[in-house]
């Protein structure tokens, strides 16, 4: 127990351990947090007094029934993919989305500051991708709906901060994930077939490398790593690395953008389908329109074709940039 805290504290945590009604201890506890002064030594503390907090308040939803709606924790895809920013806490999660995404998630100097997840979109290029930044993955609280999402995403981003322990920091995330079934996609021929898994794609990113000085860290961080993670060192903070991470995930989330010609017309560059790597024209009338779908009859392509407007089939395998004109 940290020594320097308030006499208000003492106060308020009387008046906590007095109270009754769940109402009652909700409101004592959440001002007993904010009489806890922030700074390292009392970390713990105000993450303890905050898992309660988060626990009252599900216990008291769940009383109600109010689970049954909509929670925060179902986001919808928007965009060309849904990636999940996952970690423990205190690494940059919630500085990085903020960094890179039109969402504001609260950054501040202590952990256990994000409590539910907030979406943003990431512009790349003329495409959009979604990024969610989550509360600190955590073993002695899990909301199971946190892990629910990142079941339903496309691709994991785990953060760890090269200025605390990144190595401890990422062997216990990926056991943490492990132990509720989750894997990267990548170590899918380790795992015997009876496990049954949910694997993605997984980046982990190695947060707090503001410039050439803790390269040196980075470096020593790579030799000492036993397996060998993809890994991309960036900063928040100074932006360091943050176009190369839009590069990687675009590459990471294996899609390509295709564009529509109306007949006669020309194709706008600035507004692209997205499909998954390997689509057909097929795959790519569907998307356009149900109609186009059944009813195709040719299609012209200019790009991966061997020559500008070629007629292809339905089965031709599209690529990133490719212009098509659908007919039917
Ligand atoms: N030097 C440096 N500090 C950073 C960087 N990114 C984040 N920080 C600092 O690290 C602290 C934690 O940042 P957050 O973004 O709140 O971390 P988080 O992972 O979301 O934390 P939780 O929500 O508690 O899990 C803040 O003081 C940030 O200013 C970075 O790239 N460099
Ligand atoms: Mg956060």
């Amino acid at each position: 127990m940290p020594t320097n805290l308030p006499p208000e504290y003492f106060e308020v945590q009387e008046r906590y351990r007095a109270a009754k009604s769940p109402a009652e201890k909700t409101a004592c506890l959440e001002e007993l947090i904010s009489t806890v002064p922030k700074h390292k030594g009392t970390d713990k503390l105000r993450g303890d007094l905050r898992r309660r907090l988060s626990k009252l308040k599900t216990a008291a939803q769940t009383r109600k029934g109010v689970s049954r709606q909509v929670s925060a924790f179902r986001i919808d895809k928007e965009g060309a993919g849904q990636v999940v920013v996952v970690g423990p806490p205190n690494v940059g999660k919630s500085a990085l989305v903020a960094a890179l995404t039109n969402a504001t998630p609260e950054v501040a100097d202590y952990p256990y500051t994000t409590w539910t997840p907030t979406p943003g979109m990431m512009p790349v290029e003329n495409i959009q991708i979604q990024l969610i930044d989550t509360p600190p993955l955590n073993r002695d609280f899990v909301e199971p709906e946190s892990l629910n999402l990142i079941r339903r995403s496309d691709l994991i981003l785990l953060v760890v901060d090269l200025q605390t322990y990144p190595i401890q920091q990422l062997e216990d995330t990926i056991a943490f994930l492990q132990e509720h079934s989750i894997a990267p996609r990548r170590l899918k021929g380790r795992y015997s077939e009876q496990r049954r898994l949910t694997f993605k794609p997984l980046l982990v990113l190695v947060n707090k490398n503001d410039d050439e000085s803790s390269d040196g860290d980075f470096e020593v961080l790579c030799e000492l790593l036993e397996d060998d993670w993809p890994l991309l060192p960036v900063s928040a903070t100074t932006g360091r690395n943050l176009e190369r991470l839009k590069q990687v995930l675009f590459e990471q989330l294996e899609i390509i953008r295709v564009y529509s010609r109306p007949p006669g017309k020309e194709a706008d560059l600035s507004a692209p389908f997205v499909l998954k790597k390997g689509s057909t024209v097929a795959d790519f009338a569907g998307k356009v329109h149900r109609d186009f779908l059944e009813k195709l009859k040719t299609a012209r392509v200019w790009g991966s074709a061997e020559y500008d407007g070629q007629m292809v089939g339905r089965d031709h395998v599209l690529h990133d940039g490719d212009v098509v004109e659908l007919r039917i």
